[in-house]
């Protein structure tokens, strides 16, 4: 753990700015016991809520912001038993994504910059709910379980998003780790995916990358150079790309990197969060989910565009067509552009890597037939939620991963790594060391440790660049069946369990016969529900052979789950825009 001596300035024992006068300040050695005195006072000024139940969900918390001080400090101080738990460093993110500006949340990253491990999550759930009185005993008992050792030192990366509540939750997030005597280092405004690439380096030595944002942007656009630099810089994929930051955090990053962009890329920023409202009426959720333009964005049929979300982990890309509709090309099309491009250059290097896709239920049913029978690659899926395809696309030498909302990035096994990188090296047939030195490059362009909206736009821009393709003809690798999503409000989601990657439901009784019924009505028909695991809602996802019929079927699948799983409020009406 050398690099916690550069902690410099940044590294101080108090973080929380707003604590009182009254209370001793936090010792800040690292400590063989708990100070439970002092955890207890601290934990007073960042109370509980009353009456606020709140779960680690696929993402960590989300909530309103209001909601989330006690929050923040008893993440800061598991995060200090995971570090010593691990010997490594933690990260703790503060955003809520695409959730609307009101909420917020918070998430931990593990050693190798990968979501919580599961059990960790449980420890999460209990210690934030836990009454004050209890706050002893749940802290003793995850030390037990975990067998972590107290005297062991922890360190602690800190990262927020532009959310106006961000910063002082996570000045409560430094107290919970003070008062547990960790150390931490604040990134202050980050992406998320920055601060999952600042924990991998320094649990890493720094040998995935330097720990610093301009460490990030020197790795990223170096191999963007590199990966490009035969390609014609005047091919018709070198017309300027029009990014949508969402009002988010991808707004100020982007504008840092561009000058270690080569002049040759060409980025114009929209929703840069001097006007708009973050994630209101655009950021990739509200492209993908509504299949709507984003507002705010100035286009002309056929020009390359594409969105980010609040925390710039996700994209999608899309344009006008020829009838000024939106075309949207997301995180299947990314993935089927990545994972082909990958597969021709190990053909090239005669490398015999396995290389898998993974994607969950709503990958749209062209993608996955194309990506089988077009691109032969295995596809496997999984559940919702990037843990569950990060973990599944550690079982190849290569796994491609995409969620269709536009999170996901590649992850290369070490020994994938290795032989590429020497292969890279010792090769002596050209051809075979250029497709290898190219596979090189995309292995620095990409952040292995999780999505990542700037690295995949990067992926993108260089496979359209070194393909001399348009986003037209990108597009038109395969088309999307039409596709709705909707939402359900009902009294408790958890009535709804699923089976088969969230493909089917198993509860409550008599909804899945019921779907499958609705479903035989339509051709190329697919459609099934699942409990949403950031809101309070169940989910709905139909795709068919036309937008009218996705549409009935999303509408009838929805009134089945407002009469069969407790729906409330007024049913499900014909309007699904
Ligand atoms: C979170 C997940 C995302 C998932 C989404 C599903 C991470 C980092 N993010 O945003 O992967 O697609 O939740 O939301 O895991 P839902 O359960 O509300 O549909
Ligand atoms: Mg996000």
């Amino acid at each position: 753990m050398s690099n916690w001596i550069s902690l410099g300035q940044s590294c101080v024992p108090l973080g929380g700015l707003t604590l009182p006068v009254l209370l001793p300040p936090i010792p800040s050695a690292s400590r063989k016991e708990m100070d439970f005195e002092a955890i207890t006072n601290y934990s007073k000024l960042h109370a509980k809520p009353p009456g606020v139940f709140l779960q680690y969900g696929t993402a960590g918390f989300r909530t309103k912001a209001e909601n989330l001080d006690h929050t923040m400090f008893c993440m800061g101080l598991l995060a200090v038993l995971r570090s010593k738990q691990t010997k490594a460093t933690i990260g703790v993110m503060v955003t809520a994504s695409h959730n609307p500006e009101e909420d917020n949340g918070v998430k931990l990253i593990d050693p190798l910059g990968e979501m919580l491990a599961p059990t960790w999550e449980d420890h999460a759930t209990r210690l934030v709910n836990a009454e004050e009185r209890e706050l002893q005993h749940v802290l003793t008992d995850i030390c037990k379980k975990e067998d972590v050792t107290l005297q062991q030192e922890a360190f602690i990366v800190i990262g927020r998003d532009t959310r106006p509540s961000s910063k002082k939750l996570s000045q409560s997030v430094t107290d919970g780790i003070s008062v547990l005597g960790g150390q931490y280092h604040d990134y202050g405004l980050v992406t998320t995916p920055q601060l999952h690439y600042m924990v991998r380096c320094r649990n890493t030595d720094g040998i995935y990358g330097t720990a610093t944002v301009q460490g990030y942007y020197e790795k990223l656009s170096n191999a963007f150079v590199e990966l490009t630099k035969e390609t014609n810089h005047q091919s018709r994929s070198r017309t300027a790309l029009k990014i949508d930051c969402a009002n988010g955090i991808g707004a100020l990053k982007l504008k840092e990197m561009e000058p270690y962009l080569p002049k040759y890329f060409v980025m114009h920023r929209y929703n840069v969060g001097s006007k708009g409202k973050l994630n209101h009426l655009c950021g990739a959720d509200f492209v993908k989910v509504h299949q709507k333009f984003p507002v705010g964005l100035e286009m002309k049929p056929g020009e390359r565009c594409c969105s980010f979300d609040g925390d710039a982990d996700r994209i999608v890309y899309f344009c006008e067509d020829a009838a000024e509709c939106l075309c949207l090309l997301d995180g299947d099309k990314i993935a089927t552009l990545i994972s082909t491009f990958l597969k021709e250059l190990l053909d090239k290097a005669g490398q015999t890597l396995t290389l898998a896709v993974i994607q969950t239920a709503y990958a749209n049913g062209s993608s996955t037939r194309y990506l089988k029978e077009t691109v032969k690659v295995p596809v496997h899926c999984v559940k919702t939620g990037v843990k569950h395809l990060h973990h599944k696309a550690q079982e190849f030498d290569i796994g491609v991963y995409f969620e269709a909302n536009g999170h996901g990035t590649v992850v290369f096994s070490k020994a994938a790594e290795e032989k590429i990188r020497n292969q890279a090296k010792e090769e002596k047939d050209p051809q075979k060391r250029e497709a290898a030195k190219m596979l090189e490059n995309t292995i620095d362009l990409i952040n292995q440790a999780v999505g990542d909206a700037i690295s995949d736009m990067l992926v993108v821009e260089a496979i359209l660049a070194l393909k001399d393709f348009t986003i037209q003809e990108w597009d038109a690798l395969y088309v999307d069946l039409p596709n709705r999503q909707l939402k359900v409000k009902v009294a408790d989601r958890r009535v709804i369990d699923t089976t088969d990657a969230e493909r089917r439901a198993v509860t409550p009784p008599g909804l899945q016969e019921r779907i499958d019924r609705l479903t035989k009505q339509f051709q190329l028909a697919r459609a099934f529900v699942r409990p949403s695991g950031t809101e309070d809602v169940v989910r709905v996802y139909a795709e068919a052979n036309t937008q009218e019929n996705a549409d009935r079927l999303a509408h009838e699948v929805s009134l089945a789950v407002y009469h069969l799983a407790g729906g409330v409020g007024e049913p499900p009406t014909t309007e699904v825009r």
